[in-house]
């Protein structure tokens, strides 16, 4: 059977009210990325970053999958084992969608993780820089997310489905953002035959054997059924 691995951005979430990062009037519009997604950040100004999780995790507990995870969770019901969902998001949509199968390579808005002992639980709605880590006890507790400047999780698997791959698709990022904008490279120079399905190309498009440009709502289904 075909390995498929399938990286996403903010792209595929935006149909579902979720802002993205760079398009006009996105996150990075309204927040320095220095203040808000790095730990030098969150070391001057938890509260400040501890707002805008905070803001982030409301609306996504109240956002539902669009058209475009929906055809996701079908391909992985469809290849039950054979298909791996990577995601930047942290947004938690491809499991409300039925996918089960999901790498969250930059963390997740519903995780918590003590600076001080690298212990996680799940998050509370809202938090605080006043919070206690449940384990240890110091009050170090932070989203658990990957700022720029940290490693990614999962990265030694990543790379490992990423040369075992025969397809690879990248849904929905601007391919600004490594180590995910290299993964395109990567497999196809392992072999995988390489699809792009975003709004217009990214600045990778160049790695990518087919491309496919228009809302993830529309292009995702297309592709996948
Ligand atoms: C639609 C659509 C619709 C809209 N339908 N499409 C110099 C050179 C190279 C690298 C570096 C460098 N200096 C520093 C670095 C490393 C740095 C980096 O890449 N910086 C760049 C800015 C240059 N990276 C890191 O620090 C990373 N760590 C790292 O590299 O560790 C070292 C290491 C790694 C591996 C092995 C060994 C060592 C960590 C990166 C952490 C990123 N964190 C963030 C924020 C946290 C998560 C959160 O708050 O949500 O993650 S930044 C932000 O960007 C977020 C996203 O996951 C990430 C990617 O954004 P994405 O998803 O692509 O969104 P957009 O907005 O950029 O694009 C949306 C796209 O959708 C657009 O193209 C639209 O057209 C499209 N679209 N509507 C379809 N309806």
């Amino acid at each position: 059977m075909e390995k498929i691995v399938i990286l996403t951005g903010a792209g595929i979430s935006a149909e579902s009210g979720l802002g993205t990062f760079r398009d006009e009037g996105g996150l990075w519009a309204q927040h320095r990325i220095e203040d808000v997604a790095t730990p030098e950040g969150f070391a001057r100004d938890p509260a400040l970053v501890h707002r805008f999780y905070n803001t982030r995790r409301a609306q996504a507990v109240d956002a539902v999958p669009n058209a475009a995870h929906e055809a996701l969770a079908r391909l992985e019901a469809q290849h039950r084992g054979e298909v791996w969902i990577v995601t930047q998001n942290v947004d938690g949509l491809h499991e409300k969608a039925g996918n089960a199968n999901v790498m969250h390579m930059h963390g997740a808005l519903e995780g918590a993780l003590c600076a001080a002992c690298d212990h996680r639980w799940p998050a509370p709605l809202v938090m605080d820089p006043k919070d206690v880590c449940p384990s240890c006890g110091a009050p170090c507790t932070r989203p658990d997310i990957v700022w720029f400047g940290e490693v990614p999780y999962q990265m030694e698997r990543i790379w490992q489905l990423l040369e075992q791959a025969d397809v690879f698709a990248a849904i929905g990022t601007s391919g600004q953002v490594y180590p995910a904008a290299a993964f395109g490279q990567h497999a196809g120079r392992a072999g995988a035959h390489t699809v792009e399905l975003n709004m217009e190309a990214s600045v990778n498009v160049r790695d990518f054997a087919e491309t496919r440009h228009g809302p993830a709502s529309v292009v995702v289904p297309a592709w996948v059924d």
